[in-house]
């Protein structure tokens, strides 16, 4: 138990000293299904930082069939109130919580994303009233005021050990970080919650195979559109199971509290000027193709004569010796 109060001191200072003087503020929205835990991780993180059990997001049953948090909710530097001294908690990001994704229309679902993004959409607005606004017009959130202030920078995917990973919801939130032609560039992180059941037995126990898997499809998914190793967490939440202190948690929801404010090259710059925007966008583009050709057969036999009839030539001019070097 030392091990892990010693090693959540270290996460704790590491935190501060990657933020400390911070002036470019991060937005970071936690997005996922209904149940994830994005509110226990918002108030597991504020616990970790303050040492004080304060959860100001409510956390409730899992895997509901409606979420728990209905309203985008605005935890401005991380919930924390007062944080030592030589600190100021002005530093700290804005965590955005949402409602869970729990079998809506995806096409709704994703333009409220696009909007809490844009920063279309005001704490405290209710998600049912949202979704209630775009059945009666699809222009009703593009045609909100936006407030640049409330710009999302970042994007937490939460999901859960304890199901299979929605990998459906996970693309279309990478590809609205990435923008229509890679050119919005808000880095996504994954956070893997529940990972306290791995190897519990009982209804709410875990395999360790199964884990291993959901992991591993998380981590794919984040690879797939040019996510680094090491934007993603394995993560043990506060809950009615575990309460604080406990410094294991602490330590963890502190690390990756650390791996989401460090300041990446990318971070803020949409000019796709540099390397590895170029090598994120050419992955983004490959994949896209890929899919092109995986949904339209047509269009993969079109791709796939064409392609046979360019090595034809080819081999035919290098074979009649008529190619021209
Ligand atoms: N054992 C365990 N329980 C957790 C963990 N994270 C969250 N929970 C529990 O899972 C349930 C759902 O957590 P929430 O934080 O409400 O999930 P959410 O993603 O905010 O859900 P919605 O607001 O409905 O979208 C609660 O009962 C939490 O106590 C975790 O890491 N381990
Ligand atoms: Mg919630």
């Amino acid at each position: 138990m030392a091990e892990y109060e010693e090693q959540a001191k270290r996460s704790r200072k590491e935190v501060i000293e990657t933020l400390k003087g911070r002036k470019q503020k991060d937005n970071i929205l936690l997005v996922g299904n209904a149940g994830s835990g994005k509110s226990s991780l918002i108030n597991t993180m504020s616990q970790a930082l303050t040492g004080k059990w304060n959860p100001q997001a409510r956390a409730g049953r899992s895997g509901g069939a409606s979420p728990v948090t209905d309203r985008v909710r605005w935890y401005n530097d991380c919930n924390v109130i007062k944080i030592g001294s030589g600190f100021r908690r002005e530093w700290l990001p804005n965590l955005v919580d949402m409602a869970g994704y729990a079998g809506h229309d995806l096409e709704q679902w994703k333009h409220i994303l696009l909007g809490i993004m844009e920063g279309r959409i005001a704490d405290g607005t209710s998600m049912t009233n949202l979704l209630a606004e775009l059945d009666r017009s699809h222009h009703y959130i593009s045609a909100l005021d936006v407030d640049e202030s409330k710009k999302i920078t970042k994007i937490v995917f939460v999901a859960t050990v304890t199901e299979d990973i929605n990998e459906e919801l996970m693309q279309s939130v990478i590809d609205i970080a990435r923008g229509t032609s890679g050119n919005r560039e808000i880095q996504v992180y994954g956070a893997l919650t529940h990972c306290d059941r791995i190897g519990q037995s009982g209804d709410t126990g875990v395999l360790d195979m199964t884990a291993r898997t959901r992991r591993s499809t998380m981590v794919s998914c984040l690879h797939m559109l040019g996510t680094e190793d090491d934007y993603f967490s394995d993560i043990k939440n506060y809950s009615s199971h575990i309460r604080p202190p406990n410094y294991e948690i602490e330590a963890i929801s502190l690390n990756f509290l650390k791996i989401i404010s460090v300041q990446r090259p990318n971070d803020g710059d949409s000019s796709g000027s540099n390397r590895s925007n170029l090598k994120i966008r050419m992955r983004i583009k490959l994949k896209q193709f890929e899919d092109i050709l995986r949904d339209n057969t047509f269009f993969g036999l079109m791709v796939f004569a064409f392609a046979g009839f360019v090595f034809a030539f080819i081999i035919n001019s290098l074979w009649t010796n008529s190619i021209v070097w």
